[in-house]
């Protein structure tokens, strides 16, 4: 494996595509922010009924594919499809959905049998859960297989929902 200014240069110095896929609820923005990457501009959306779109963008000299994936939930299952050289993953939501503003939040940090040691503190760090501060979160480790982990989380949402905010 290269450096990282290598891998860079390699990168900047081809025709390479980087292959991004851009995925999130009905109407978190996924097609205004597309529109904004080919465009620059604003541009009226509807609800996407198609599968993908697409847009190009070069930044910083490198050639970035985003295909925004529908949300629709009949067409969740083909976004395996596109998984194949996907080299990143944007997840778009919509921080103003006053129905979900309050609710806590448990990110299930799952498969953790797969892994040496189930430290989830680096996870947690670049999802960027310590910078949210208008509702509780908590990460907790599992392994849907065994169970392991799975009650933990319940627990820790029974707590949060009935038990902490109890006058
Ligand atoms: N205020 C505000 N509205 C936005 C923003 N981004 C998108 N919108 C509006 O949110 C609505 C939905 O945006 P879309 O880009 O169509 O959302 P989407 O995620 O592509 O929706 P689906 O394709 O249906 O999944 C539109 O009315 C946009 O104008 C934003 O940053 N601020
Ligand atoms: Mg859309």
């Amino acid at each position: 494996m290269g450096s990282l200014s290598s891998r860079f240069s390699s990168y900047s110095n081809s025709n390479e595509n980087i292959r991004v896929l851009m995925i999130g609820l009905d109407g978190a923005g996924k097609t205004t922010i597309l529109d904004k990457i080919k465009t620059g501009d604003f541009v009226s959306t509807t609800p996407t009924i198609g599968w993908i779109q697409r847009a190009n963008v070069i930044h910083r000299n490198v050639h970035f594919t985003v295909w925004e994936l529908g949300s629709q939930p009949a067409i969740r299952p083909m976004w395996r499809l596109c998984f194949d050289n996907t080299k990143a993953l944007i997840f778009v939501v919509d921080c103003n959905d006053d129905e979900l503003r309050d609710v806590p939040l448990l990110v299930f940090a799952n498969k953790s049998d797969l892994l040496e040691e189930s430290d989830t503190s680096d996870m947690t760090c670049k999802l960027g859960l310590p910078k949210i501060k208008n509702r509780k979160w908590h990460v907790q480790s599992s392994c849907a297989l065994t169970g392991e982990g799975v009650q933990e989380g319940l627990e820790w949402l029974f707590q949060s929902l009935f038990v902490e905010s109890e006058p």
